[in-house]
């Protein structure tokens, strides 16, 4: 569309399900408009016409638009709930714009939940992608080369496998074990909602699709625990990042970065989860990583003093330098609890949930993966004081989080704080939280909230963009990765989500192409060099799994 209001008229490029609230967000650039339609884009009729909502519908000020105050814009909201017909459709403003076309039906997120999680087998490192499962997106195995311990650099370690992390071709243990930790808990959660995930990776003998991805990262990860001291490798990197190349071609020296605290305690948490979610398709597994999560418990208690990890000056791959292991250490005393029943365990929850009863799913802050496990641990286990208070660390989050989203034009929680490195991440984590909240408390606004994110994702933001790539009709089509960019195909890899908006503007492109008082909702370019608004990484779409895997069930 042509005119004033191209781009003005956002929606989730995807659709919606037949039960959906289903909206549009109209920017208003000043105009003034009362209506709508919503256009059947087969026959080109209208089918049905509807009232424009300003502020609040209720205050007598419907026909003026909101401020966003995150985009700057003044904007409408165009509600066609009623209509639930299956077929294809646009929302039209007459004389001003019209959305893209997009689909009501029951299967709408299917495509898109399988998609993003095959994002993550096209992250495979040290096995080629053949064509009958990557497509065009092939390459040969990579990085097979033994790495070198840093610390004493006579030392060689098999650490091959695992994913990327991200556009670059560094694998880091804590980012690795949150991915992971986002599908096992969806998994245990929500198993219906991973069953009819389609999946034509590399199937392994483990059951379903998503504990066949997330194993390949987990025995990479069984790879990075020194096997003397239970301690967990940072990370293993080059000791720069590489070029915009294939990661077959990559020959520098791998380093295995030293142990830290935050590695050991995310591995003794996701290997304890995991032992208990395995167990019934592969015993002898559930066993060995249930010995090396004691192991690198163990190795925390031993060393509870140990500093963060810093980067040596020779090295500059990504830090995710966090000081606190004490967040990582609660997840893991919980997660091993749940699994071994061990009342040494449960002592060190019982005395360290009061100040870890925090909603963190991010790689520096795990807190989140304890508060839940706790939450939902069976009550017979569980110490039903600290379970209430678990649970409603929770729903307190997700009230909260409703509340807050009634002050955004967008319908989603997010204010211009949370615009950081990264900021789908938070997007995907807080729809993950709301959704997890329903479970325990039935509450339609949370997974109304959820689903707004998720909308935000798909296209219905400030800049129209659906933030995953192969993805909706304005997808990311330059991301910051380099088989999207080495790889001579012109889409890029499908199923992965960018970082998205940024206001820090923290990579010299985004510095140059946005102006520095840019609203952070628009923080974002669609450029190959900008790595701080339009990298990808593992762990932004695994919360993108969680929530698309959800919504792509059947609905009641
Ligand atoms: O958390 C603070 C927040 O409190 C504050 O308000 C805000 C204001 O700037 O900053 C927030 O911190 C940011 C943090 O990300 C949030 O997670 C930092 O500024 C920002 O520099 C930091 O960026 C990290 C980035 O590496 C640079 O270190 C990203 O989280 C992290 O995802 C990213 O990870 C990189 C790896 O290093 C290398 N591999 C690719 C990967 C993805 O880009
Ligand atoms: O490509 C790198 C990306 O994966 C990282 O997230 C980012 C921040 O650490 O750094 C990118 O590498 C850039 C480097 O930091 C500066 N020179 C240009 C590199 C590639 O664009
Ligand atoms: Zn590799």
């Amino acid at each position: 569309y042509q005119g004033k209001g191209a781009g003005a008229i956002h929606i989730n490029q995807l659709g919606f399900r037949p039960k959906d609230e289903k909206a549009a967000i109209i920017t208003s650039q000043g105009f003034h408009f009362d209506s709508f339609q919503l256009v059947d884009a087969d026959s080109g009729e209208a089918v049905y016409t509807g009232k424009l909502q300003g502020k609040g519908v209720g205050d007598g000020k419907a026909d003026e638009p909101v401020l966003d105050f995150t985009s700057g814009d003044l904007v409408y909201k165009a509600d066609f709930t009623s209509v639930d017909k299956p077929g294809s459709y646009y929302v039209e403003v007459p004389g001003y714009g019209k959305s893209y076309t997009f689909t009501i039906g029951t299967d709408v997120y299917r495509n898109v939940a399988d998609a993003l999680l095959k994002g993550l087998y096209y992250q495979r490192c040290g096995t080629a992608l053949e064509a009958d499962a990557a497509g065009e997106y092939t390459h040969d195995a990579c990085h097979l080369e033994i790495a070198t311990l840093y610390e004493d650099q006579s030392k060689q370690l098999d650490v091959t496998g695992g994913w990327h992390d991200a556009g670059d071709y560094g694998r880091y243990s804590s980012p690795g074990a949150n991915a992971v930790a986002f599908m096992l808990m969806g998994y245990e959660l929500f198993p219906q909602g991973y069953k009819d995930m389609k999946s034509d990776i590399p199937q392994g003998a483990i059951g379903p699709a998503v504990l066949n991805e997330a194993k390949y990262e987990l025995d990479w990860l069984l790879k990075m625990q020194d096997t003397q001291s239970g301690g967990v490798y940072h990370k293993v990197t080059n000791k720069g990042f590489e070029g915009f190349v294939m990661p077959e071609t990559v020959h520098e020296n791998l380093y295995v970065l030293p142990v830290s605290p935050t590695a050991t305690g995310d591995f003794a948490a996701v290997m304890a989860m995991a032992s208990r979610i395995y167990e019934s398709y592969d015993d002898e597994y559930a066993k060995e990583m249930l010995a090396a999560a004691e192991k690198a418990w163990n190795w925390l208690a031993n060393n509870p003093n140990a500093p963060g990890f810093h980067n040596p000056s020779d090295v500059v791959t990504g830090e995710y330098g966090d000081e606190s292991a004490s967040d990582e250490t609660f997840w893991a005393a919980v997660e091993l609890y749940r699994t071994t029943g061990k009342s040494v365990y449960h002592d060190y929850v019982k005395a360290n949930y009061k100040q870890q009863s925090r909603m963190g799913l991010g790689w520096a802050d795990m807190s989140g993966f304890g508060t839940i496990s706790y939450a939902f641990m069976d009550e017979k286990l569980a110490d039903s004081s600290v379970q209430r208070a678990l649970r409603s660390a929770i729903t307190d989050n997700a009230n909260t989080l409703v509340t807050q989203a009634e002050t955004n034009g967008f319908g989603i929680p997010v204010d211009s704080s949370d615009y950081y490195w990264g900021s789908n991440m938070g997007v995907m984590q807080k729809a993950t939280v709301l959704i997890i909240a329903n479970e325990l408390q039935p509450n339609y606004d949370y997974l109304l909230t959820a689903h707004n994110l998720f909308d935000y994702l798909m296209g219905r933001n400030a800049l129209d963009q659906s933030y995953v790539t192969g993805f909706g009709s304005k997808p990311v089509m330059n991301p910051h990765h380099r088989p999207s960019i080495a790889d001579g195909v012109t889409d890029p890899v499908p199923g992965l989500v960018a970082g998205g908006p940024n206001a820090g503007r923290q990579d010299p492109t985004a510095e140059a192409k946005l102006p520095a008082d840019v609203f952070p909702m628009k923080a974002y370019v669609d450029d190959k060099e900008s790595y701080s608004t339009n990298e990808i990484a593992i762990y932004w779409n695994a919360p993108a799994i969680f929530v698309a895997s959800y919504l792509a069930m059947p609905q009641q």
